[in-house]
């Protein structure tokens, strides 16, 4: 028998993975699920090793087979992406945003970033990563009439300002930055475009989404888990050989063991994405539309209403006269539906403990197999607890009905046919 407190630990895990994944709708918009074949994958030999620097030039010994693996794994996302280098072994967003900073600016250095406010992520800012590197910022004007990063005054700015690095991306992020006009600018002063698509990497992959890298940005950076349904992880993409260089020369700085047995379960997210890529995309942009719509129509102040809402998997609603989106967020968790209070872009920084705003994201249950009519279903279910005032424990048992059917991942690698009653490392043993 087990030792009781080791019970403990199994039952919480237990627990979690019965609620968020058969009883939860999930609404967070950075998070997803992966395949059956790349989740199996993710627990490997790997997971105990080393393998600092880069393949064929490494510190430790056996390394063979992961030099191989993580050579494909970047040849397969520099192919789904259509770039030249992809540089995977950041292990998160926040990481990988560390080594472009990093690449481009030293201590004192000034970066131009779009306002938290406005979406931006922590890591942009002073708050975060940027500040830890001792790089100050400065806030790129929002325009709420169009939603996004006002391009006359950030070009203003960026000719009176000369920063070393304009940062691009956010993590409320509706509509595509504007990358060409702002690298221009950024480019006559000398200063480095570094483009953040952790949340919108899947549907970059899906052809959904424009790729900064062809619209001039020097550095892309991302996570591998947010759209793009991989394991966590970190991702930097260039075409510039002078920047990878750099980023990769970086790494070691901020990563020393890059968790190198996620890189199986990247590939094959990779792999995923180019055969099911355009049709997961496809569908996320129609369910957070068809989302969007439903939410406005039951009453719920949907922000960028003018623009049609949304064109990323991300929706956000203005809940101030319901009491804030802390309290909110709460009342969503007790109905099992999950999602984040979030910051709109007319809070102040002393409203961040119960901003405006929720922001749903409406990618993992798509990957769940979710359309348009389930969207709908949602959002009246949150405009029951929100607009009417229906108790969340009500809410909760149509939530947990409704998620029954939608347990299996689409857009995705099931398990060998073949596999039998053997374990996917049975298999792989046996040699495939
Ligand atoms: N915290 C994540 C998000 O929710 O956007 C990004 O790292």
């Amino acid at each position: 028998m087990l030792p009781a407190e080791v019970l403990e630990v199994l039952d919480v895990v237990r627990r979690h993975n019965t609620w968020r994944k058969f009883e939860c709708i999930n609404l967070i918009a950075s998070e997803n699920t992966m395949s059956p074949l790349a989740k199996a994958l993710y627990v490997n030999d790997m997971m105990h090793r080393y393998a600092e620097g880069k393949p064929g030039k490494r510190f430790y010994q056996g390394s063979i087979f992961i030099d191989i693996l993580e050579t494909r794994t970047s040849d397969l996302l520099a192919k789904l992406f259509n770039v030249r280098f992809a540089e995977v072994r950041a292990i998160s967003g926040s990481i990988a945003n560390a080594i472009a900073f990093r690449s481009f600016a030293s201590v004192g250095d000034v970066a131009l970033v779009p306002a938290l406010q406005s979406g931006a992520h922590i890591s942009h800012t002073e708050f975060g990563v940027l500040g830890a590197l001792g790089i100050k910022h400065v806030e790129m004007p929002f325009d709420l009439d169009s939603w996004n990063i006002d391009v006359d005054k950030a070009v203003k700015l960026i000719e009176s300002i000369k920063p070393r690095i304009v940062v691009l991306g956010a993590s409320l992020y509706l509509f595509p930055h504007p990358t060409k006009p702002i690298a221009e600018a950024a480019y006559s002063v000398g200063a480095r475009v570094v483009h953040d698509v952790a949340h919108v990497l899947g549907l970059i992959a899906g052809g959904v989404w424009p790729n900064p890298v062809h619209e001039g940005a020097d550095a892309v950076t991302a996570s591998t888990h947010k759209t793009f349904p991989g394991p966590q992880g970190g991702l930097i993409l260039t075409n510039r050989e002078d920047v990878y260089k750099l980023v990769s020369n970086n790494v070691l700085t901020f990563v020393s063991n890059h968790h190198i047995h996620r890189l199986a379960a990247t590939a094959v997210t990779a792999i995923e994405m180019m055969h099911f890529g355009s049709a997961y995309a496809d569908q996320i942009t129609r369910n957070a539309r068809a989302f969007a719509e439903e939410l406005a129509s039951q009453g719920l102040p949907v922000v960028a209403e003018n623009l049609g809402y949304t064109k990323s998997h991300i929706v956000a609603i203005d809940v101030r006269k319901f009491g804030g989106g802390a309290k909110i967020a709460k009342l969503l968790e007790e109905a099992n539906i999950i999602a984040n209070k979030n910051v709109l872009p007319w809070d102040r920084p002393q409203d961040a403990p119960n901003p405006s705003g929720i922001r749903f994201g409406v990618q993992e249950m798509t990957r769940f197999g979710m359309k348009e009519g389930e969207f709908k279903e949602i959002a009246k279910l949150i405009a029951d607890i929100i607009v009417r005032g229906a108790e969340p424990s009500s809410i909760r048992r149509k939530v947990v009905e409704l998620r029954k059917d939608f347990v299996k991942v689409h857009y995705g690698f099931d398990l060998p046919e073949d596999l039998g009653k053997k374990t996917i490392y049975e298999f792989i043993e046996m040699g495939i």
